[in-house]
């Protein structure tokens, strides 16, 4: 099977697990699109009523609403489960996210649920955080040079995301640094240090939040829990 269709069977696992009148948080990506779609078939066809969907970018909004699901602003009532896709899951399911730019509304949202969903394809499995894809860090974009000058000293070898012409711009307005993070170091601390940073608003690294992660692979789709 193709990458996609991997991606959509792993949708489709998560959103087997929302009930009727759920509350639900709504990731970004090319993996967790296959989940909103599912989600608004399944409202279209009558298999779900009342759910409430939780955006976590401006696209997945838009998404969610041209799929014909009800959205509402984040506020402190508990999501009953959010599903999401990563850029890597490490075996006791710690994530790097935000390569899709939406780390900042995903962590917000996420962190609310009762259950966070992960779902992917098997090339987001690493045995160490840091072995694939790089940590993204947004940062204030007022001094961001200055910013980027303290994150150099914590996490050398990282790179201002510009796209184009222009350095990419989050849906808060703010700037997304990407730093390389060396596998095996102590991720609690590194969220620690990045967070203590002046001008860090959000890191990528979901550390302990994960409750299990579907992963399709060409021989199926494997259940990771923690
Ligand atoms: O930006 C994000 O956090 C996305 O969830 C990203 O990590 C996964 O996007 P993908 O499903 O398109 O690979």
């Amino acid at each position: 099977a193709d990458l996609e269709a991997l991606k959509k069977e792993a949708a489709l696992r998560a959103v087997a697990l929302i009930e009727s009148g759920m509350r639900v948080g709504l990731g970004t990506g090319s993996t967790a699109k296959y989940a909103i779609e599912e989600i608004g078939r399944k409202v279209h066809s009558g298999e779900l009523t009342g759910i409430v969907g939780v955006a976590t970018s401006e696209a997945s909004d838009a998404l969610a609403r041209e799929v014909g699901l009800t959205v509402q602003a984040l506020d402190p009532r508990p999501l009953d489960i959010a599903i999401d896709g990563a850029d890597e899951i490490a075996p006791n399911l710690d994530l790097i996210k935000g390569l899709g730019g939406a780390l900042l509304r995903e962590k917000l949202t996420e962190v609310q649920a009762r259950r966070l969903i992960i779902i992917a394809d098997h090339s987001k499995l690493v045995n160490q955080i840091g072995e694939k894809a790089p940590l993204p860090i947004e940062i204030a974009r007022f001094g961001f040079l200055s910013t980027i000058e303290r994150l150099r000293q914590i996490v050398p070898g990282g790179r201002l995301r510009q796209p184009g012409a222009q350095p990419y711009v989050t849906d808060n307005g703010n700037y997304i640094y990407d730093a390389q993070v060396r596998p095996g170091g102590d991720l609690a601390a590194l969220e620690r240090e990045l967070k203590g940073t002046l001008g860090v608003v959000e890191t990528g690294l979901f550390l302990g939040m994960a409750e299990r992660a579907f992963v399709a692979s060409p021989d199926g789709v494997q259940e990771l829990t923690r």
